[in-house]
């Protein structure tokens, strides 16, 4: 259920005789009715998914194998109700992703990608760029301190940063502040950094109220998924002032960028490349593998999702 990263694609067809599944529509509807009663397993991307109404075309359907570690896009109820196993790719995209928010956090607050358009466009030697704001010793909110979090909040120490999160439940040892209430810790912060999970549960978590918290002088990064994030209020802040600016590499529509944000130089806008590395990329088609080869000679997957 692609698109998949062409490599991949090419090795479940090699190896596995896999089937693409035609996109929506006479293709599909013509594939389904041959093929859907031999699908036994699904590979899959967070930038597809296999709906819920998938699920119920495809009656022996047992495993969705997802290249990624978002599984937003799959109906992950709809598979537990029909006990079809969902595995996801962990870990090894951690310090990639974790890299690109400490990058964007500079960028914005330092305004690097501003400053090379400004000696691209030539405009050095008709003046000085303007100044911009100091990134280290900050007060940073990470939104979502699990593993991707995590490694945000480690490298943001190294930075002097003070850290404080926002979970739905407090995790136990953890040396940084908890704030169970996440508007009040946007408040508090300079920079919110958004590493949760998408999906239902954190829809439009930073509302207009969290990011009217974060205020004037307060930056929004997020490498997590745009849905976390009310994106019509993002914008609408940003272009009014009410933000200092944003560092962006997901958003709610992909690949679709609100137009306002282009015209903005507040902003580091990035085309969702946070895993995007060689190094990372090969790991997680591995993992995504290794999900599918136990699947299909132990009928378990290594990382379950539920
Ligand atoms: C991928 C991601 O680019 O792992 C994730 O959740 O968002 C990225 O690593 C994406 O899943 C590929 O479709």
């Amino acid at each position: 259920v692609g698109p998949l990263m062409p490599t991949l694609t090419e090795t479940l067809q090699r190896r596995y005789q896999a089937l693409l599944l035609p996109e929506e529509g006479e293709l599909r509807t013509a594939f389904l009715a041959e093929q859907a009663a031999g699908v036994d397993v699904a590979v899959t991307s967070g930038g597809t998914g296999v709906s819920g109404a998938l699920m119920a075309q495809l009656p022996n359907l047992k495993a969705v194998i997802n290249f990624g570690v978002g599984y937003d896009t799959t109906d992950v109820d709809a598979a537990r109700e029909r006990s079809i196993l969902v595995s996801n790719t962990p870990d090894v995209l951690t310090d990639c992703v974790a890299d690109t928010a400490v990058a964007l956090l500079l960028d914005v607050m330092r305004g690097f990608s501003a400053s090379d358009r400004f000696v691209r466009a030539g405009q050095w030697p008709e003046g000085k760029f303007p100044l911009t704001r100091q990134a280290s010793n900050r007060k940073v909110g990470i939104l979502g301190l699990g593993r991707i979090g995590g490694a945000i909040a480690h490298r943001l120490v190294a930075f002097g940063s003070t850290i404080s999160y926002h979970n739905r439940r407090q995790v136990a040892a953890s040396p940084y502040r908890y704030y169970a209430d996440l508007a009040e810790m946007a408040r508090d912060v300079d920079v919110l950094v958004v590493a949760a999970a998408g999906g239902a549960a954190t829809q439009g978590l930073v509302s207009r109220e969290v990011l009217t918290a974060l205020g004037p002088h307060g930056y929004l990064v997020n490498i997590a998924r745009g849905s976390v994030v009310d994106e019509d209020a993002l914008v609408e802040l940003l272009v009014s002032g009410g933000l200092a600016g944003a560092g962006l590499d997901v958003f709610a529509h992909e690949p679709k960028v609100p137009q306002p944000l282009l015209e903005l130089d507040n902003v580091v806008l990035l085309p969702h490349v946070g895993s995007g590395t060689v190094e990372t990329r090969a790991e997680m088609e591995s993992l995504t593998l290794a999900n599918l080869d136990s699947f299909l000679h132990s009928a378990i997957v290594l990382n379950p999702v539920y």
